[in-house]
């Protein structure tokens, strides 16, 4: 299983995937499979065993244009990963990536061994479309998505496989009595729109508890401006069994994404712990919140939208919130997929 190269796993830096591969290594694990980790230098996964590999991060895919040229840097971490992987190949059935970067995908025909790529993000440029076309046309079912609706910013969704995620869900307490918090967690970056949730936490006047990486201090110090008396308290980048304990205590989480959101790790996180999600009606989010039963999708960038949502928490009972991710979004539910998933590569093959 082959990490991200923007950062090492544990860095916070590489976003849901850290979560991702971490939940999916120790699952397969659990069902018996033999697993090795290749990742940047300073890379921490307990219990997996870890390659560690230096070299340069790749830049952000999120942060270029659509029609960036493909760069790597000298001494690229991204192609020293996958030397690495060319060379022991043999001894594995099947090699996982989780980059979202157009090298392992070119090197896919030059590999005897199968590899699967998990895509994590939607459409981003012209250079990683066009790649990941090639792949899912020219190996079938080789291309992994976390929702139909990241599918479909491609133009060939229909040769994506859909994945969904999961969790280990025993590490997230649920808690029914809530504190009068609200919450935003993710990279704190543009894209992720902060703003609109700190300006909810204005107008309703529930402090907002947020957390995460503070990937664009810029972007943090402009909200810090903008917004000198809104009731906010930054909590850092908590480890899960952390974040899960703070997560728990508040009425709701707010997701505010201004692009496509593969997905919703945090999402998952915060139905676990029994606590409704807000979220605009946009990307992976619209597949996970059922809408009045375990949170509500509202209006996309309509802050307004949010606090009307948040008036009606109280329509929403917690326990259907931490029963929904028990049922779809377990570790065991997404083994199941991620194991057929392989099965069928290389039964393809
Ligand atoms: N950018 N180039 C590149 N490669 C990645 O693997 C990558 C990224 N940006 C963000 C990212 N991965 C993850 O944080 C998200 O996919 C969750």
């Amino acid at each position: 299983m082959l990490s991200t190269p923007v950062g090492a796993i544990g860095s916070g830096i590489g976003g849901g995937v850290e979560l991702t591969l971490t939940n999916i290594a120790l699952e397969m694990i659990r069902r018996g499979h033999i697993v090795k980790i290749v990742a940047p230098q300073g890379s921490v996964v307990k219990s997996v065993p870890i390659v560690e590999i230096a070299g340069e991060s790749q830049i952000p895919a999120q942060t270029q244009t659509r029609a960036e040229p493909i760069v790597l840097p000298k001494n690229s971490v991204l192609a020293n990963m996958w030397d690495y992987a060319r060379q022991v190949q043999s001894d594995y059935d099947v090699i996982v990536n989780y980059a979202y970067d157009w090298l392992p995908l070119y090197l896919t025909p030059f590999f005897n061994t199968p590899i699967a790529h998990l895509i994590s993000m939607g459409s981003l440029t012209d250079a990683m479309d066009s790649i990941i076309e090639q792949i899912a046309t020219n190996f079938p079912q080789t291309i992994g998505v976390h929702s139909l609706s990241q599918a479909q910013t491609f133009t060939f969704a229909d040769k994506c496989r859909c994945l969904a995620n999961g969790m280990d869900l025993s590490i997230y307490q649920f808690c029914a009595r809530p504190s009068n918090f609200l919450a935003w967690v993710g990279r704190i970056a543009p894209e992720k729109a902060l703003e609109d949730a700190v300006s909810a936490a204005k107008i309703t006047g529930i402090p907002l508890k947020i957390f995460g990486v503070k990937q664009n201090e810029q972007y943090w110090q402009d909200i810090c401006q903008k917004y000198p008396d809104a009731p906010i308290i930054y909590r850092g980048f908590l480890p899960t069994a952390e974040l899960q304990q703070e997560l728990g205590q508040c009425r709701a989480l707010l997701v505010t994404p201004r692009w496509v959101e593969a997905f919703g790790n945090v999402a998952i996180e915060a139905l676990a712990c029994g606590v409704p999600v807000i979220a605009y009606r946009r990307g992976g989010l619209t597949e996970i919140v059922k809408d009045g039963e375990t949170g509500f999708l509202v209006e996309p960038d309509s802050v307004d939208g949010l606090v009307n949502a948040i008036k009606q928490l109280d329509q929403i009972d917690r326990h259907t919130c931490r029963q929904q991710v028990e049922r779809e979004y377990s570790q065991q539910a997404m083994g199941d997929r991620i194991e057929q998933w392989f099965r069928d590569i290389l039964a393809g093959r």
